[in-house]
């Protein structure tokens, strides 16, 4: 993190190591590094420090130990869905369902994505967040916006902050006339030298959409449904990227890189390095998740949850830091068009004991978690409470 540093020696650092406002700077200068306001997440000086700062010290309900035991979710071979064999996708799909019905995680593997892309993915995450400190606040998240840079969420929360960098993007599934969404996105708000980079993710989400299409077709057949089913319901929605960095961190037991939740859209595809740290609540127990280069993560969501009716669990899980090393994540998180009505099928409705969730658009539940709450481990039922007593009812 030391680029970093050198790159804010006009900014001041507490005793906390969490970075005041440059004292003398041009009025723009000035609220650029000074991220409006809010602290500054600034890990190199904050492993210098003897004890850790309290805003990044979690209570010890979340922070109950893992049990030095892994998940045991299935892993579900893709390559019989590739190759079109009924009977290996009705296998895969039961694997599917029994993890959705457990704890909403399964990892999926001969899943058609080339390995050198994924390694480009993470090559252009180290060049993004090695970049000095100024450029990724240029680049920051705006209020109500998920997209940009972010440093411990310091920018939206004062406490329980995670130890971790973020940058997210958007990419629109259908994107008729706008194939370099992307590039665009990061020439805007990084510069023309990061086309590359926008180039590389472009790709990365263009095969990560199809990867999730998959996905949609088996947890339809999970379900018993017509196999097109949720593929036609997210063909024109969109997804967010987000980039994970976890600096290591001395205090690794006191903290999290990102606090217990469930993930508020619908279906999360990540890919984690080497360095572990991802864990999943299941039967009351802090589990880890296996990394496998080879594999992908995917974890079902509160609005899959909905869509379900309630039949598949939203994940809940959390990820630790490590002491000495860094760690990175790349999360693709799927969702529909904003204005979707999210209900589950007649069918699911049919044969269940009626409805678990009222309707609602995604983007209630978007605008929810940016504006009035922070995605935690209750955010859809705090969601449904909220849309009753305003009267959003579709
Ligand atoms: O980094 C991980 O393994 C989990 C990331 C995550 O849950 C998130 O970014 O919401």
């Amino acid at each position: 993190m030391s680029l970093v540093m050198a790159s804010s020696a006009n900014t001041t650092a507490t005793t906390t190591g969490l970075l005041n406002p440059p004292s003398s700077s041009s009025e723009e200068a000035k609220k650029e590094i000074n991220n409006n306001g809010a602290l500054i997440f600034e890990p190199g000086l904050l492993q210098k420090q003897p004890k850790m700062p309290d805003e990044f010290v979690w209570p010890s309900s979340d922070l109950a130990r893992t049990q030095h035991e892994e998940l045991n979710e299935p892993l579900v071979d893709l390559s019989g869905f590739m190759r079109g064999d009924e009977a290996a996708i009705e296998g895969a799909a039961e694997l599917v369902k029994v993890a959705c019905v457990k704890h909403g995680l399964f990892q999926v593997t001969n899943h058609g994505i080339d390995p050198d892309l994924i390694r480009a993915a993470y090559d252009e995450a180290d060049f993004i967040f090695k970049l000095p400190l100024e450029r990724k606040l240029g680049a920051k998240r705006k209020p109500g916006s998920a997209c940009g840079y972010s440093g411990a969420h310091a920018d939206r929360y004062t406490s329980k902050l995670p130890w971790k960098e973020i940058f997210s993007f958007q990419y629109h599934h259908k994107n008729d006339g706008h194939q370099s969404e992307i590039v665009d996105y990061f020439k805007s708000v990084l510069g023309e030298q990061l086309e590359t980079t926008g180039r590389v993710y472009q790709k990365y989400c263009e095969a990560i959409k199809e990867l999730s299409f998959i996905i949609m077709e088996l947890l339809a057949i999970s379900l018993g449904m017509d196999r097109f089913y949720y593929r036609n319901f997210f063909e024109d929605g969109s997804s967010l990227m987000r980039c994970n960095y976890y600096p290591p961190c001395h205090s690794s037991s006191l903290t999290l890189g990102t606090g217990p939740h469930t993930d508020p859209i619908s279906l999360t595809i990540l890919h984690q390095d080497q360095v572990g740290g991802l864990e999943v609540l299941s039967e009351g127990k802090w589990l880890a998740v296996r990394p496998r280069p080879d594999a992908f993560v995917v974890n079902i969501g509160d609005t899959f949850m909905s869509l379900s009716n309630g039949r598949y669990k939203s994940c809940m899980h959390r990820a630790l830091v490590h002491t000495e090393k860094k760690r990175r994540s790349l999360v693709y998180f799927v969702s529909p068009r904003d204005d979707k009505i999210v209900r589950p099928p007649e069918n699911l409705i049919e044969r269940e004991e009626g409805r678990k969730y009222p309707d609602f658009k995604w983007c209630d539940l978007f605008n929810f978690t940016q504006k009035h709450y922070r995605a935690d481990v209750a955010t859809l039922e705090s969601f449904i409470l909220w849309l009753r007593s305003n009267s959003h009812q579709y």
